[in-house]
């Protein structure tokens, strides 16, 4: 999906598309209120601060029986079109309204959403609906209803599901990828017997359906499993369940954060029976329904977190400050940290204490235990307490000004940016000068910068595995300006390597290129560098790259399968399938024509080549542009590249034998290697 400024993928890498819930006439009493009385801006607030908070996509409904439901979605589309970052789900059950939201939007919404409630025919709501989606080039959300109603157990759900997705790829040419099936649940605690299955059918169906479908996805709307329990109850039970769901294989969520709390940090009892809830594990003389009301009987939402600041308050300084990064606790934290100060220096604290704290908090969110908007907090607390320590960490004054600037910023596409940040403290305290341009910052603004501020040194900060990327890409662009000699550069962020940027970076960047594991050794090497800038001989002032470890003779061992360490169930008895040859090969001759047609040409045209298209009415439009000047450009370059023989393209690629050793894969120099130990080339082995 996207809006005028991003677009958001469906699938999000170690999280589930969180989609914001609050921009709902049905949802949020106070979105409601505020939509009655035309306070639009109040609604535009409301859809901020879930921007604020994490969310991916905002569901935006303005449904409210006896309103001109046209007006309103067409009031508030308008509005959010420029006023949100984040792409727009358009929530309706009647297709004139989203129509009028369609209209009002750039980029891509998803519309939510079709059933069969009606059936498919020419005058249901299914095409009807499904018209505007085609029309729009929407994503929707397909509900497993059908004639019958909602589906209810585990088959009757996936059979919906393939009849829509059949449906929507087959007659209304939908990409599976575009489709989020929601399979739907009523709410369990109600005592209805009828419905205690429901959460266990729709984690069955979830699986099911990915299972069958890995490309469609699933969606689902979290709060309603609870509905009826008081609000400690259902902060439990949706973040349990929603925990569940997403280990099945659910793709997004509409969810409002401060409804979810992240499971490792329920208490035991509520949690497990929570558990029991959910799928249903009643046995004589235990009714899991009974034993949660129980549980939460007289406990409201502010008792819940007065159990947190009980637990806090039962740990040791250490122990709590941590604890206050990992659970987003900020109340509290400036005693603690003053409590902290009289002990320890503040980048002691900094450095062993709390960005442990971040550690946990990353493995957490990395193994799906813990969701983006406590990684947020988590976030906010972190920043708070650096702001808090700062004053207390040293500071060089040595009157002689400068020792040197850096235009620092996080790459272009990342919005990480407490170790940049860390970084500038760092630095501006030991005397540099910062210029810190913030984040998701195109190499065009960061030269632009270097160059107004007349920059030593350009830094780089990056978390994300794809900013590696950009890293690289934006110093081609350093070099293809010719400003690799005027701007030697330090990179940082945690998914960078040594060996990545002193070997692979440093190869193809003519200037100086550094990493920096920490900030301190930021504070290191900036000295280095700046002295660079100003004439000195990079080996005098600067440490050796690392040179690539090549590993020789390395000893190729069989491992027999019963010796394998216990970590999977995987099978380890497979035949392993020889390569059709080792070491590497190159194509070369590959004609223009076959590589031409994969150049993306947006990102040549506005990325590389600067053409911008006016905003208002006025001035040309991106396509005028693509028409007037884009083309034609690309035409002489790729006419010229042709005739004048101007680029060599060819491919390196190649098998190699690897073999674990603990978590590392080690890749191994076929020639090296006793030939009896390898898989035959061209054979199974
Ligand atoms: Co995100 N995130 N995050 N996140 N986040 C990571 C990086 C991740 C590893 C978590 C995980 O999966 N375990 C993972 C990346 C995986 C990958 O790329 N393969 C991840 C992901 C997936 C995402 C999203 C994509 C999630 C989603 O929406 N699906 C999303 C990204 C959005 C985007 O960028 N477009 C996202 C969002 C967020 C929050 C907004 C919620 C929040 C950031 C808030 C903020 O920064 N304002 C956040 C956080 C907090 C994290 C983790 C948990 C912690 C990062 C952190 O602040 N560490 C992180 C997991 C982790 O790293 N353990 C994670 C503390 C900080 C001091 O360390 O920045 O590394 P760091 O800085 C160090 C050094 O690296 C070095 O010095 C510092 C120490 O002194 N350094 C430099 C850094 N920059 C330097 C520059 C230098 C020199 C040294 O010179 C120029």
């Amino acid at each position: 999906a996207a809006s005028l400024y991003a677009h958001v993928p469906f699938s999000q890498d170690a999280s589930y598309l969180a989609i914001g819930e609050r921009t709902n006439a049905n949802g949020s009493r106070v979105f409601r209120e505020a939509m009655l009385a035309g306070r639009w801006e109040e609604c535009v607030e409301i859809a901020r601060a879930q921007v604020r908070e994490g969310a991916h996509l905002l569901d935006v409904c303005v449904d409210y029986v006896g309103r001109d439901g046209v007006a309103d979605m067409r009031e508030l589309a308008f509005r959010l079109a420029t006023a949100s970052t984040l792409p727009l789900m358009l929530d309706s059950t009647e297709p004139a309204v989203l129509a009028a939201g369609l209209e009002m939007l750039g980029g891509r919404a998803v519309v939510n959403s079709v059933n069969f409630e009606d059936g498919d025919g020419p005058d249901s709501r299914f095409s009807k609906i499904m018209h505007l989606v085609r029309e729009h080039g929407a994503a929707v959300v397909a509900l497993t209803i059908d004639e019958q109603g909602q589906a209810r157990d585990a088959g009757w759900k996936v059979r919906v599901a393939e009849r829509l997705i059949a449906q929507l790829t087959g007659d209304w040419g939908m990409n599976v990828g575009d489709i989020l099936i929601d399979c739907l649940t009523f709410p369990i605690a109600t005592g209805q017997e009828e419905t205690r299955r429901d959460a266990v059918a729709t984690i069955e169906a979830i699986g099911r359906i990915k299972t069958a479908y890995p490309g469609v996805r699933t969606t689902l709307g979290v709060s309603n499993v609870s509905f009826g329990l008081n609000p400690a109850a259902r902060v439990v039970l949706n973040s349990v369940f929603l925990h569940e769901a997403v280990k099945a294989g659910l793709d997004s969520a509409i969810v409002s954060p401060a409804k979810i709390v992240p499971v490792a940090q329920i208490p035991e009892e509520q949690r497990q029976v929570a558990l029991d809830l959910v799928y249903d594990r009643r046995r004589e003389g235990y009714d899991p329904l009974a034993r949660f009301m129980e549980l939460f009987e007289g406990v409201d939402v502010a008792q819940l977190r007065a159990g947190r600041a009980a637990r806090l308050a039962g740990l040791g300084l250490w122990e709590r400050l941590q604890a206050r990064i990992v659970e987003g606790e900020r109340k509290g934290l400036e005693e603690d940290l003053d409590e902290a100060l009289a002990q320890r220096p503040a980048l002691e604290i900094i450095n062993e204490v709390l960005l442990e704290g971040m550690k946990t908090v990353g493995e957490l969110f990395g193994s799906g235990q813990m969701q983006l908007p406590f990684v947020l907090a988590s976030a906010e607390v972190m920043k708070a307490a650096v702001g808090y320590l700062q004053p207390h960490m040293p500071k060089v004054e040595d009157g002689n000004g400068s020792k040197g600037r850096i235009v620092l910023a996080t790459v272009k596409g990342d919005v990480h940016d407490i170790g940049k940040n860390l970084v500038d403290i760092i630095l501006s305290n030991n005397g540099f000068d910062v210029v810190n341009l913030g984040i998701k910052q195109p190499v065009s603004a960061i030269l632009e910068a270097a160059q107004e501020h007349q920059a030593d040194v350009i830094g780089m900060s990056g978390l994300l595995v794809k900013s590696t990327v950009i890293m690289r890409e934006n110093l081609e662009e350093i070099t293809s300006r010719g400003l690799a000699g005027q701007f030697p550069v330090l990179l940082g962020g945690a998914a960078l390597t040594r060996s990545y940027v002193e070997q692979d970076l440093a190869q193809m960047f003519p200037g100086q290129v550094r990493y920096a594991r920490d900030a301190f050794e930021g504070l290191r090497l900036m000295e280095g560098l700046v002295a660079v800038k100003r004439g000195a001989a990079p080996e005098q002032v600067l440490p050796p790259l690392r040179a690539r470890r090549v590993a020789t003779g390395a000893a190729l061992t069989r491992t027999e399968p019963e010796a394998m360490p216990a970590r999977s169930d995987v099978a380890v008895d497979v035949p392993v399938p020889g390569a059709p040859f080792y070491g590497s090969r190159v194509v070369k001759g590959i004609a223009l024509a076959e590589y031409a047609a994969f150049l993306d040409e947006r990102a040549t045209f506005m990325g590389q080549w600067g053409l911008k298209p006016s905003r208002g009415k006025d001035g040309p439009g991106y396509e005028d542009l693509v028409e007037a000047e884009g083309r034609p450009r690309l035409r002489m370059w790729l006419d010229r590249l042709h005739t004048d023989n101007l680029l060599q393209a060819a491919v390196v690629y190649g098998y190699y034998p690897c073999q674990s050793d603990g978590d590392d894969l080690i890749i191994l120099d076929p020639d090296t290697i006793d030939p009896a130990l390898l898989p035959t080339p061209g054979r199974r082995a």
